[in-house]
């Protein structure tokens, strides 16, 4: 009997489920995305509460195993199927992946929200532009952090690239294409070159962001 296709809900312009797309093209896995939340809905209703009582995109099932939040999902698919390799097994290697990505979750993406939601989402006579200029400034401050951090470096983790690379990659897809004036970041543009020149990050990395 040939084992159950991992299932992943969740439409693709989300940058959360995008984080676990493209964990499972760069571990080559089979799998099936059905399309829910934004104009699919689906995450309100009661089928879909029940694996995830936030109604958010994404929620993976796998073999009978539900699981929603984007970076849990991507370490659990990493450690499964990749590890030693993706989920590494040095304790404090795994720790700084943890950091990084920890980090894309509470500081960086919720930096750009509102430049996000005002200028990619809100029409342009409903857009408050104040919003936008504190989310610009805060996400300058976070995108100045990766920079410093990149300078000289190959990966966002080690030596090695690491699921660190895959959550910051998204959230540097979204900044760098936003219809917004920023700051130049030489080792953030060079960092994200490189991950777009990976094939199996390209599903991913050419979704449009506006
Ligand atoms: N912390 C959660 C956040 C999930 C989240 O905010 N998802 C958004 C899309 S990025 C969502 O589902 N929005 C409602 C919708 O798409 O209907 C995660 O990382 O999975």
């Amino acid at each position: 009997m040939s084992a159950a296709v991992l299932r992943i809900w969740g439409r693709i312009s989300s940058v959360n489920v995008q984080k676990v797309v493209w964990t499972a093209d760069e571990l080559g896995l089979a799998y099936e995305r059905l399309e829910a939340g934004g104009a699919f809905g689906i995450v309100a209703t009661p089928e879909y509460r029940r694996m995830n009582p936030n109604s958010l995109v994404p929620v993976i099932e796998d073999d009978g195993f539900v699981l929603w939040e984007s970076n849990a999902i991507v370490r659990y698919l990493a450690a499964k199927h990749a590890p030693g390799a993706l989920w590494p097994d040095d304790l404090r290697r795994r720790a700084d992946i943890d950091r990084w990505m920890d980090w894309q979750a509470t500081t960086f993406t919720p930096a750009m929200r509102d430049a996000f939601w005002q200028l990619v989402r809100t029409p342009p006579e409903k857009r408050d532009a104040a919003a936008v200029e504190a989310s610009r400034t805060a996400s300058e401050k976070a995108a100045a952090v990766l920079e410093a951090h990149l300078a000289g470096r190959d990966f966002v983790a080690g030596e090695a690239f690491s699921p660190a690379d895959i959550v910051l990659g998204c959230a540097a897809h979204r900044w760098l294409n936003l219809p917004l004036a920023r700051q130049p970041r030489p080792a953030m543009e060079r960092w994200y070159a490189s991950l777009k020149a990976r094939p199996r990050a390209s599903q991913v990395l050419s979704t449009p962001v506006a």
